[in-house]
């Protein structure tokens, strides 16, 4: 059991832990970091694992026999082992290293999906993905042909699964939905909707960008044929994402980028391709960002992810719970914490997204405002953007009222 385990996160110790939330902004206010839905901040143990590599064993993996380039190779292929059991992949063989989410979903669009779609194919997603998914898949159905159709959300801010069932149809090939919304803060039925593109032959993608940082994900259980996430949403840095995809659909794969590493044999005439993963990880790859993604994944393990979903629900119900004291803020999303991770996003009446985190961050309170790349997502809300306050293991319900009185300020000033 690690230091940290228990029913709740000491987030005292934990904050303890992260040395940006030391300092202070503005004249002189507390950081107050409420924008983790964008990036999360590194503890030092992250932190020093980089710096570690950097200062003791340096080198390019898969490339020399010396010592320092074995060891280097020992922690990044050690690392995917780590991402793997994290996940609940079957090994690493399934792990592929990427440089962030983004990358990820254009590596399955461009590998699998330029090569498999055609006119008469289906690509669905759902009115609430990330542009990271919607515009990659948009143009990767210009390319080939293939229809993108969209599941409708509901006005609570849920999948219309009723839509979902009748969209879905045997032309789909293709069923990518994020697990949890980085705008609505919805945790979809992911395992429901894996089945039902399974029951029409279809492949499953997740975007796990916002729910692998927050809640324990077993790629098994959910029986994706692929997931996609982000270190640096995990306490980890940026520089550094994950494919995970079921090991024979990767074989059967053509590779993505061509060059070092990712070969077996190369003549003037042809290449053959190396194993899984490194058939997908051509180049000098992240390193440093794989040793310390390692490195925040010991340490979320060691705080229990149970625990951290369950401190990510008590911020995002109390904040719900504050917020709807009052009448001119618009939430939007399911409005009961059930099935909702820790972010929320809203609007303040007559005052922009835009001047209110201006606000806040006069307050010392950092949070994102605009459309949170979810553009036809606000364009169905009704608005052209939102102010979203996302939280992580360190934030406190002290926090939360800090952002109330920066909102309340606002009110007063453009009342
Ligand atoms: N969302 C946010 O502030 P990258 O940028 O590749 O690491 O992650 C892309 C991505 C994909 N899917 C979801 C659900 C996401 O939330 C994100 C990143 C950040 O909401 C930056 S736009």
């Amino acid at each position: 059991m690690g230091l940290h385990q228990s029913d709740a996160l000491d987030v005292e110790r934990i904050r303890e832990e992260f040395p940006i939330l030391d300092r202070e902004v503005g004249d002189g206010q507390p950081l107050v970091y409420l924008d983790n839905g964008a990036t999360t901040q590194k503890p030092d143990r992250v932190i020093d694992a980089i710096a570690d590599y950097y200062r003791t064993y340096n080198a390019n993996v898969h490339r020399g026999i010396h010592q320092l380039s074995q060891e280097a190779s020992i922690a990044y292929e050690e690392a995917h082992d780590a991402v793997a059991e994290f996940v609940g992949a079957d090994g690493r063989e399934e792990i592929v290293f990427t440089k962030n989410t983004t990358e990820a979903e254009n590596l399955v669009a461009y590998a699998w999906g330029l090569n498999e779609l055609g006119p008469g194919d289906e690509v669905v997603l759902t009115e609430m993905e990330h542009h990271a998914s919607l515009v990659t898949w948009q143009q990767i159905g210009e390319k080939t042909g293939a229809d993108v159709k969209f599941i409708p959300v509901t006005d609570d801010g849920r999948l219309d699964m009723d839509a979902a069932a009748e969209l879905v149809t045997d032309d789909t090939e293709m069923l990518s939905v994020v697990h949890v919304s980085n705008t609505l803060g919805t945790v979809n039925p992911a395992a429901d909707l894996v089945d039902l593109a399974h029951d029409h032959g279809a492949y499953a993608f997740l975007d796990g960008a916002q729910a692998v940082p927050t809640r324990p994900v077993d790629v098994n259980d959910l029986g994706a044929d692929f997931y996609a996430f982000s270190g640096h949403k995990m306490a980890g840095p940026t520089g550094i994402g994950v494919l995970y995809g079921k090991q024979e659909l990767l074989e059967e794969m053509e590779p993505y980028l061509y060059g070092g590493d990712m070969i077996r044999k190369v003549t003037f005439e042809e290449t053959t391709w190396n194993d899984l993963p490194w058939k997908f990880e051509a180049g000098t790859p992240n390193i440093a960002q794989a040793v310390g993604l390692a490195e925040a994944i010991e340490y979320l393990e060691e705080l229990g992810m149970e625990s951290v979903q369950r401190h990510e629900e008590r911020l995002a119900e109390y904040a719900l719970d504050r917020m709807a004291e009052f009448d001119d803020i618009e939430i939007y999303g399911p409005t009961e914490p059930t099935d909702r991770g820790g972010l929320v996003a809203f609007n303040l009446d007559g005052v922009h997204a835009h001047d209110l985190a201006s606000i806040m961050n006069d307050h010392g309170v950092a949070i994102r405002a605009g459309d949170h790349c979810t553009q036809p997502l606000h364009d169905k809300l009704g608005v052209a953007a939102s102010a979203r306050a996302s939280f992580y293991v360190y934030n406190t319900t002290d926090e939360i009222d800090a952002l109330l009185e920066a909102v309340d300020d606002a009110r007063q000033l453009f009342a």
